[in-house]
This record gives structure tokens, C-alpha cells and sequence, in this order.
């Protein structure tokens, strides 16, 4: 399945950067943020089918109605803690044990990576376990989630929100640099089940590319980046993910 020189250049001690989107946690049962189909499991049926999540994850949709996006968010918070990594999630903590170089670039969310066991990984989006304040950014572990409102801020009283990152909003910019810098200087790139239209993280595929990069894509289905990559895996990334690493390292 995998071809000989994609095998032998993974082999050898090549710069590796894999950036992940939520495809990587479809399998987990969450659900992806463009796909049509709810993931079997992730209970989608219900009051939350009715929205897009691209609606929801702004920050014009939380001024308009926050109590709504804090609701989604809080639902999306307790659909992660009730879900667990999935062979994806442990195939790329191998490539971190076995390859030298190998710096794991996330879109999601989730934590799944770091519960897997991943260590080095830039989470481009922010981590939606964390919670802050919206005007003065600080963090809280504990509110009260028993309000008709959403829960505020015990320094300023501004409103409680997820630390992550909506459209219109700056990523971390030490996260972002260090993925550009990765991108930039790496040998072979991966794009794992993410759709590759929401920008910077999009970019990196090609930054990677116009760098001499080899691209390899991972993904259910093809995407803008599929005509640029050398090789194109298509299916699901909890079953090609562990096919390689048995493939290369095994
Ligand atoms: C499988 C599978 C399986 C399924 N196996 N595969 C340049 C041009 C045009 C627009 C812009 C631009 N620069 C910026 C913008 C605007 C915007 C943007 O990109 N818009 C486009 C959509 C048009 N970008 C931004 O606003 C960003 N901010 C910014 O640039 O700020 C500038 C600024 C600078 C300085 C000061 C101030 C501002 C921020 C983007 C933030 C994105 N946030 C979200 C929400 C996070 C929180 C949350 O989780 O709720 O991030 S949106 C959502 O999209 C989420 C995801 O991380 C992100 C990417 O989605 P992803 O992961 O690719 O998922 P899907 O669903 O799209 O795709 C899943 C894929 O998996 C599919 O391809 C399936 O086929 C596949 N799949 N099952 C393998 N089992
Ligand atoms: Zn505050």
C-alpha cells in the first residue's frame, strides 16, 4: 500500500511535521466541523444537529447569543471527557518515539493528542478544557454553571468563555511561529484529516511545499492540498496512520 521510496525516504532521519485536523477525532466519535454526517456515537441527533458548528465558533455569534455558544461549548467539553484517542492518535505518538525529528501541529481542540501520549505539540487553535475570561483573559478552573447567564469573570465580572481560537481571531503566536518554523524546515509534511480551508494552519502544507517538502495527505477525502501532495492516502487516518507506522518502523 505504502510505496518503497516513501517508506525508505521515512526511514531514514527525514524533518517530520504532521498537522492534524478533526478528521483525526472522528473516530474518536466527535464530529468534524464541515462534514455533512455525524460521527456514529457522538449523540449529534439531538439539540445540537440544528446548528453549523462554523456558526457557532465566532465571536459574532457570542456577542449575539452567549449563552448559546457557551452551552455548545459546555456540551462539547463534557463529549470530550467521555471519549478516548483512537488508533490515529496512537499511531502518531509512535512517529514521535520512533523518528527523530517530529513536531505534531493540532487544529483540534480536544486533547486527544497529549492523552494519547503525544509530547511535543502545538495546539494552533487553543485547548477548549480551559476556560477565560473574555475581557481580561483570565483563566478559571471553577464557575458557576447553574446560571440562567453565562458564568463571569471573579476579577473583572466580564463573561466566561472557551480558550480557543474563532474566526477573526489571532492564533497564539508563539504556537503559530514555532508551526511556521517547523513547516518551513521540514523534510516530509503531513496533512491528516483536516479539510484544509481555514487559514494560517492551512498554509502550512504549502509553505512545507514551496520548501522542498515532500507533502503526504491523509484524509476520508480530497481536499484543495490533494493536487500539491507527492502522496495522497485516502480513508480513514485510525486505520492508514497505524498501516505506516507497522509499514516504516514496524
Ligand atoms: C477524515 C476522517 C477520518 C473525516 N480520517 N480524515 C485568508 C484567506 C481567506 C480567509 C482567511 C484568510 N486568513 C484568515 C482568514 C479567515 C479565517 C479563515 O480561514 N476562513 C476560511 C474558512 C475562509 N481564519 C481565521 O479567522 C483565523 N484567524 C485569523 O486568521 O486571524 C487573523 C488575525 C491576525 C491578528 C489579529 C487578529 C486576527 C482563525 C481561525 C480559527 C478557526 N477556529 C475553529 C474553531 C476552534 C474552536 C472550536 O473547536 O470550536 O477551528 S473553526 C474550525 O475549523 C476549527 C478547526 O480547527 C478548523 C479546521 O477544521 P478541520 O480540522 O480541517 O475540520 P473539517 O471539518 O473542516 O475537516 C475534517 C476533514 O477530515 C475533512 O477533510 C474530512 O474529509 C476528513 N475526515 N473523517 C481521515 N476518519
Ligand atoms: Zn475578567
Amino acid at each position: 500500500m505504502f510505496p518503497s521510496d516513501l517508506v525508505s525516504l521515512l526511514r531514514g532521519t527525514p524533518k517530520l511535521v504532521a498537522l492534524t485536523g478533526a478528521g483525526v477525532s472522528q473516530e474518536s466519535g466527535l464530529r468534524t466541523f464541515r462534514d455533512s454526517h455525524p460521527s456514529p456515537g457522538s449523540g449529534q441527533a439531538g439539540l445540537w444537529a440544528q446548528y453549523k458548528p462554523t456558526e457557532l465558533a465566532s465571536p459574532e455569534a457570542f456577542a449575539r447569543d452567549p449563552k448559546l455558544v457557551w452551552d455548545w461549548y459546555a456540551w462539547r467539553r463534557e463529549a470530550v471527557k467521555g471519549v478516548r484517542p483512537n488508533p490515529g492518535h496512537y499511531a502518531l505518538v509512535e512517529i514521535e518515539k520512533r523518528a527523530p525529528q517530529f513536531i505534531l501541529i493540532t487544529q483540534n481542540v480536544d486533547n486527544l493528542h497529549r492523552f494519547a501520549g503525544s509530547q511535543n505539540v502545538l495546539e494552533l487553535h487553543g485547548n477548549i478544557q480551559r476556560v477565560r475570561c473574555a475581557d481580561c483573559y483570565t483563566f478559571t478552573e471553577t464557575w458557576d454553571d447553574d446560571t440562567e447567564t453565562v458564568p463571569r469573570c471573579k476579577e473583572c465580572g466580564g463573561l466566561l468563555r472557551p480558550d480557543v481560537v474563532w474566526f477573526g481571531e489571532a492564533l497564539p503566536r508563539a504556537q503559530l511561529e514555532a508551526a511556521v518554523e517547523a513547516s518551513r524546515s521540514c523534510d516530509v509534511f503531513f496533512s491528516i484529516g483536516t479539510s484544509g480551508v481555514v487559514q494560517p494552519a492551512a498554509s502550512l502544507a504549502f509553505a512545507a511545499h514551496n520548501r522542498g517538502a515532500v507533502v503526504v495527505e491523509i484524509n476520508a477525502e480530497p481536499t484543495p492540498l490533494t493536487p500539491k501532495a507527492e502522496y495522497v492516502f485516502e480513508g480513514k487516518s485510525g486505520e492508514i496512520l497505524p498501516q505506516l507506522v507497522r509499514a516504516v518502523w514496524g
